[in-house]
């Protein structure tokens, strides 16, 4: 595993994780998958983290996939196993973050590339960014939760039509579908995503991560996400972000949150 796979910068609460290997449009291998696991873990515990933005290094790619050259010779069993290992390892850990996780998706985002973006809170695009899964294309299907997050956030009609016809869509697509949240020029793309990142950081770190735990409840077997709603509301009253920010309120004061 190595540290150079991945650039790591902190600033004013936003952590901003580059992957970088740009000679293979940043696609990911285990190496990368296990190092960016580890910032994201890392990540969780960082008192000066609030925030996370993903990116990819150069100006072609987010990231074109899983590498290709390294899963081409799987048999079934080693796909099914590190299929359920990257889900796990990974791309469920980013969706379950505490400290919201941005894409700022700078070109190609493809496959297990698209499907890292899906994990994420939020996904912002450059207008040259070019979106698809072309697993089917290659004789596989999604392995990285595509099947079922694409769905989520786009519709069944839509993820079928992209999962089933392997095509790229651009960001303007995207942003139609609700598939990214906005599309901004390649220049603009850091800016919009730290100003995101600023807007959310506003707000109670504690509302914030038990806001995102109590919508990823309404996807999970055997749970109901009103009654998880409902706990989790139960819950914030009892924060001590609670009680500042309706004091802050009653004061006319900015609120200062402990995320507590
Ligand atoms: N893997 C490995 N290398 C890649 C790559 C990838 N996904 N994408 C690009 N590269 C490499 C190219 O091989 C090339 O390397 P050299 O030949 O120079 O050594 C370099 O990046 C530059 O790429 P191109 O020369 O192709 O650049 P172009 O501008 O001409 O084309 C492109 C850009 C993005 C259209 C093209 O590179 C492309 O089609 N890339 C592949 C896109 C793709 O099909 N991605 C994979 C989707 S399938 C699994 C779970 C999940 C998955 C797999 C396994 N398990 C749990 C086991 C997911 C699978 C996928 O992601």
């Amino acid at each position: 595993m190595s540290d150079s796979l991945i650039l790591q910068q902190k600033s004013d609460g936003i952590l901003t994780i580059t992957i970088q290997r740009p000679q293979a449009l940043n696609a990911l291998n285990a190496d990368v998958i296990a190092t960016l696991a580890e910032a994201i873990d890392v990540a969780q515990t960082d008192a000066d983290v609030k925030t996370v933005i993903l990116t990819g290094s150069g100006d072609k790619a987010f990231v074109a996939g899983a590498d290709i050259k390294e899963f081409a010779d799987f048999s079934g069993k080693q796909g099914k196993v590190l299929a359920q290992q990257g889900q796990n390892l990974l791309f469920n850990r980013i969706e379950r973050s505490a400290k919201p996780v941005i894409a700022a998706i700078n070109g190609f985002a493809l496959g297990g590339g698209l499907e890292l973006a899906l994990a994420c809170h939020i996904r912002i695009a450059s207008d040259n960014a070019r979106m698809g899964l072309p697993e089917v294309s290659l004789g596989v299907i999604p392995g990285y939760g595509g099947t079922q997050r694409l769905p989520q956030i786009v519709g069944k009609g839509k993820a079928l039509e992209m999962i089933l016809s392997a095509k790229m869509i651009g960001a303007e697509e995207a942003a139609s579908c609700g598939l990214v949240n906005a599309v901004v020029s390649p220049d603009a793309l850091h800016d919009a995503a730290q100003k995101m990142a600023r807007s959310i950081m506003k707000n109670s770190p504690k509302a914030v991560s038990t806001a995102i735990q109590a919508v990823l409840a309404g996807y999970e077997d055997g749970i109901n996400g009103f009654d998880a709603e409902i706990n989790c509301f139960g819950a914030s009253f009892e924060t001590e972000d609670f009680k500042e920010g309706t004091q802050a309120f009653i004061e006319k004061r900015k609120p200062l949150f402990s995320g507590k």
